[in-house]
């Protein structure tokens, strides 16, 4: 028998790359490279390999009638049409858990980073400004009061590891989460006013398009620190921008951004920002289990086996 058709429509990590390529016919990206040769292998296709950042949408889907399965590589499938795929009868896969390790410990890190300046630190000692004084004074981290903006399985997780830090622990999502003990707040705005640094880790989409816009980021105040390890599109970037420059908000630690890999002037500019280019879940190890999962959800599926994870529109 052939080896199934598969579409790639991203730059694949090569970890899960090598795995398809060994196991599938790939189609690397050849909707984008070349239109006629991918109108030819179109009727063929029956996966699509995608990684968080992908886009999928009713289109793309709508030129694949074999396509039974599309196998993101990461947590977030915001990019995937996921009503349109389930139209054609194809399901999404994703790879959550894996995962939560890394971006919950990119998110303290981002935060004490922001907290302690600790990239300013460096540049002040490699620039020799220690031997003219010591640095401005930053501000505490431990014992203070930690706002989530997400409480799913990576909010957890940093909320697990703020406690080591002795701080409070409040949230806001779509509704109280059961099982859940912090304290829970109906909007990001409330929240926000009650915290000294603000962590976004809720999924991108429609739905938090923008939620973190002027009006939370004047409630969070002077003193306080945004991070966001969850996607661009949450965050209102020129209001952030706005906030940052006129002293509104404190600082920030970004990992995700509107428009990655654009990272707007004006933004790199700002001293007290702490910037990193989408490396929460970027660790060997938790790419090779990314890959693995992502690969074994299109092994199986072609097996005939029950899927390993599936979105949750899917299961
Ligand atoms: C990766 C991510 O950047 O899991 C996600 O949703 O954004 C990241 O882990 C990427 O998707 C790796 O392929």
């Amino acid at each position: 028998m052939p080896s199934p058709s598969i579409l790639s429509v991203a730059k694949l990590s090569p970890l899960f790359a090598s795995q398809l390529d060994a196991a599938f016919s790939v189609h690397d990206r050849l909707h984008q490279t070349d239109p006629a040769a991918f109108a030819a292998a179109a009727p063929a296709i029956r996966a699509i390999a995608a990684s968080g950042e992908s886009k999928v949408d009713a289109e793309l889907i709508a030129q694949l009638p074999k396509l039974e399965i599309i196998s993101v590589m990461g947590v977030g499938y915001d990019g995937i049409d996921v009503a349109a795929a389930k139209a054609r009868g194809a399901v999404v896969t994703h790879t959550p858990n894996v995962l939560n390790d890394d971006v919950a410990d990119l998110a303290i890190g981002l935060m004490l980073s922001a907290a302690r300046q600790l990239p300013a630190a460096d540049r002040y000692v490699r620039a020799g400004s220690w031997s003219k004084g010591p640095m401005p004074l930053a501000r505490k981290m431990s014992g203070a009061r930690l706002g989530l903006v997400g409480m799913g399985r990576i909010g957890q997780a940093i909320a697990h590891r703020a406690a080591a830090f002795g701080m409070s622990i409040a949230y806001t999502s779509r509704s109280p989460k059961a099982g859940v003990a912090f304290k829970y707040f109906p909007s990001a705005t409330a929240l926000a006013a009650e915290s000294d640094f603000l962590v976004l880790i809720t999924p991108g989409g429609a739905g938090t398009r923008k939620l973190v816009n002027a009006e939370v980021l004047a409630a969070l105040g002077s003193k306080g620190i945004l991070v966001n390890v969850a996607r661009g599109s949450v965050v209102d970037e020129s209001a952030l921008i706005d906030a940052l420059e006129r002293g509104v908000i404190g600082g920030a630690g970004l990992d995700v951004f509107e428009s990655e890999p654009n990272v707007p002037e004006r933004l790199r500019a700002l001293p007290h920002v702490v910037l990193a280019p989408h490396i929460g879940s970027a660790t060997s190890q938790t790419r090779q289990a990314m890959a693995d999962l992502a690969f074994g959800n299109l092994q199986a599926h072609f097996a005939g086996k029950p899927l390993l994870s599936p979105v949750p529109e899917c299961q």
